[in-house]
């Protein structure tokens, strides 16, 4: 319905009359597969109803056999074989890959496993519910194979950094009854490709262990079972200790060892299939196998051995970090993931996947790469990204993250002088690791949009996209995700295309460039402008701002020596003011704040411009929202007219502050006088 947010991109609204769906659309859909947990099952009636909802028409469901002709069929490779017969060549698939045809009487939808055939039965509606009735036969294949989110859910229902109200999974401690929501997460997981979810926060509390809460767990698994999503969950490292009554969570010990196979044990009783653990160790006051004297790779490996015989896998986190001095110009907490990583490379358990920031600091508005997809030849690795709009507005700024994820997903970081960009790098490809892939935290909630706002929804179904193939097209999938979500009115298309797209640059320019980070509150919030927040601290943030000058010196030569974490030919092209790009500028090299960048600008006068240009745009996606009356729903017209209204008034916040702040502390004027004023 349209007034429900919970369909997501999966609304299929009808089409008009005037499209080919009746000639084209098959009059049965056989389903290979009967089980009713099955994803091949779930196939089935999510046809049936798409094909209903999309074209009017009643499809008849058929499990089992085939039938002769004008049918969409459903199920795996191998089952087609034995029931359907012949099958024309069809490319070598990988694991959760498909085969779609809709050449001739048949659509042929099937996957390489169960998993897979949801995902084609998704791709084909997600053709009609567009319109595209077009004759097309491919094989198509996941870039990797983990393709995770995760929920920073606590078990009290509260969510670290969730803007979608309430949690879905948990209330008072324990997993709540009615997994409604949980299902339609699951679902649209699975349109996106996403095969698991790890449902609480990585600041994890350890009577998630408890057996009330096992069988809870083992109820959320039985829900994203037939979607082909999987359970994993967050470790507090401690809990030997402080849950288990031991003494010690030494990761060496052997009752620990035992404690923590014991425990491993019992969750595959209640969640068989359980996709496995994610830790994150000795960051930000969780405990680790520090205090034990212990490494990083020996604290993984504990939980990567209890796991191997079930197939399971680790991802440790590399955001581990220790609180700095900013008196000491060579401290920086952008090095730590180096520093702490590279030493342990070759040192992790097969199963173990190190979970990696985009960038080395926190989810900032830019960053550069982070060096530490360089550092570790011998160790599987996958990217972190962030959905939920933490640092970025909130989910009450427009910001479509794709273009963002991209800087680094695309960055050829040239390790050993050859092509090695991050997303071949995180799938395995360059390195030939076996394991890698992605997780995003996403931390969708009660609320009836998930998120919190129906427009940053595009982020979420453009991350399952990124997953499945890294290399696909921000402003293509965001078209896709548009005419899914608000229909196929073209100026509706073109419109939020638009918006979308300049979302990013605007929420940078605002926020923060050069490569200064986003200056918001770092402190408690991450909300809203404070850039006095970001010096004077242990939390290594800063921006080094003084009367003259300003930026971090991250060179070798005079600096903290980050660049020389990255290869040779990028630790050289960031040594050198010269060869840095303007917008890491501020990243790399302390300046004066009247330098030139290579735009000509200077860096104070490019402060202001772009954060009058920056909010400038952000006006700018009211009056073009506004264009759109009449042709999106009156109750979402209105939600995110709602937002947009607030943003309009919160980007020029945004900008005051920031110009103003910087006014102060330089006293140079502002070319265009805008300004000088304050
Ligand atoms: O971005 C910071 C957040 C914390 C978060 C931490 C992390 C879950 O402010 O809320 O903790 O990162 O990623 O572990």
């Amino acid at each position: 319905a349209a007034e429900n947010g919970l369909d997501g991109w999966l609304r299929y609204a009808p089409l008009p009359c005037t499209t080919q769906c009746h000639s084209k659309v098959p009059a049965n859909i056989v389903v290979l597969n009967a089980t009713e947990t099955s994803p091949i099952y779930v196939a089935g009636t999510e046809l049936q109803t798409g094909l209903k909802s999309i074209c009017g028409s009643h499809a008849e469901l058929i499990h089992g056999q085939c039938k002769a002709s004008s049918s969409v069929v459903v199920g795996t490779i191998e089952q087609y074989r034995k029931t359907c017969g012949n099958l024309s060549e069809i490319p070598e698939l990988e694991e959760d890959g498909f085969w779609l045809s809709t050449k001739g009487n048949d659509v042929q939808i099937l996957g390489s496993n169960d998993r897979g055939a949801l995902y084609g039965a998704f791709e084909y509606l997600s053709m009609l519910a567009q319109g595209n009735f077009s004759e097309v036969a491919y094989a198509t294949s996941p870039s990797a194979p983990i393709r995770w989110v995760n929920q920073w859910d606590n078990l009290d229902g509260s969510i670290e950094r969730g803007y979608g109200g309430p949690s879905i999974f948990f209330k008072n401690g324990t997993v709540v009854e009615d997994l409604t929501r949980v299902k339609q997460y699951g679902r649209l997981l699975a349109s996106i490709r996403i095969n698991a979810v790890v449902v609480n926060n990585v600041n994890a509390n350890a009577s998630l262990l408890s057996s009330e809460n096992l069988k809870g767990l083992g109820r959320i698994a039985d829900a994203f079972r037939p979607y082909g999503v999987k359970v994993g969950i967050s470790l507090n490292f401690a809990s030997p200790e402080t849950f288990g009554g031991l003494d010690t969570y030494d990761p060496l010990n052997s009752s620990v060892i035992k404690w923590w196979s014991n425990i491993t044990d019992q969750l595959y009783q209640n969640v068989p299939d359980m996709a496995g653990y994610l830790v994150k160790g000795d960051s930000e006051g969780q405990p680790g196998p520090e205090i034990y004297n212990r490494t990083l790779a020996q604290g993984a490996n504990l939980f990567a051995k209890a796991l191997q015989p079930y197939g399971g896998i680790v991802m440790f986190r590399a955001f581990v970090y220790n609180q700095l001095n900013e008196s000491d110009w060579k401290a920086d907490r952008a090095k730590a993931a180096v520093d702490f990583f590279k030493p342990l490379d070759g040192e992790f358990e097969e199963n173990v996947v190190i979970q990696i920031k985009y960038g080395p600091i926190d989810f900032q508005v830019r960053e550069p790469t982070s060096p530490l997809f360089a550092n570790l030849l011998n160790t599987n690795t996958a990217i972190e990204l962030e959905v939920t709009q933490e640092y970025l507005g909130q989910q009450s700024h427009l910001v479509y993250l794709p273009p963002l994820w991209k800087t680094v997903l695309d960055f050829d970081l040239r390790v050993d002088h050859k092509p090695s960009l991050v997303r071949d790098i995180v799938t395995g490809k360059r390195f030939n690791r076996k394991l890698g892939g992605s997780a995003a935290v996403v931390n969708v909630g009660t609320n009836t949009t998930w998120l919190g706002s129906y427009l940053s929804m595009s982020n979420l179904y453009a991350y399952g996209r990124l997953a499945w193939n890294p290399a696909d097209d921000p402003e293509a999938m965001v078209q896709d995700w548009i005419q899914l979500t608000f229909g196929l009115d073209p100026t509706v298309l073109k419109t939020l295309t638009r918006m979308s797209m300049e979302s990013w640059p605007a929420y940078l320019n605002y926020s923060g460039n050069l490569g200064i980070q986003t200056l918001t509150d770092i402190l408690y919030t991450h909300y809203g402008p404070n850039p006095a927040t970001q010096d004077n601290n242990g939390w290594g943030q800063w921006t080094r701002a003084d009367h003259t000058t300003v930026g971090m010196d991250r060179t070798i030569s005079n600096g903290t020596g980050y660049s020389g974490q990255y290869p040779e030919e990028i630790a050289a092209m960031y040594e050198n003011i010269d060869t840095t790009p303007d917008n890491l500028c501020l990243w790399f090299h302390h300046v004066n704040w009247t330098h030139h960048l290579h735009s000509g600008k200077t860096v104070i006068q490019h402060f202001y411009d772009a954060h009058y240009s920056g909010a400038d745009t952000a006006q700018s996606f009211f009056t073009q929202w506004e264009s759109l009356k009449g042709k999106v729903d009156e109750e979402r017209y209105n939600h995110v007219r709602h937002r947009l209204d607030y943003q309009t008034g919160h980007s020029i916040v945004w900008r005051d502050a920031i110009s103003n702040f910087y006014y102060n502390m330089t006293s140079i004027p502002d070319d265009s006088k805008r300004v000088s004023h304050y």
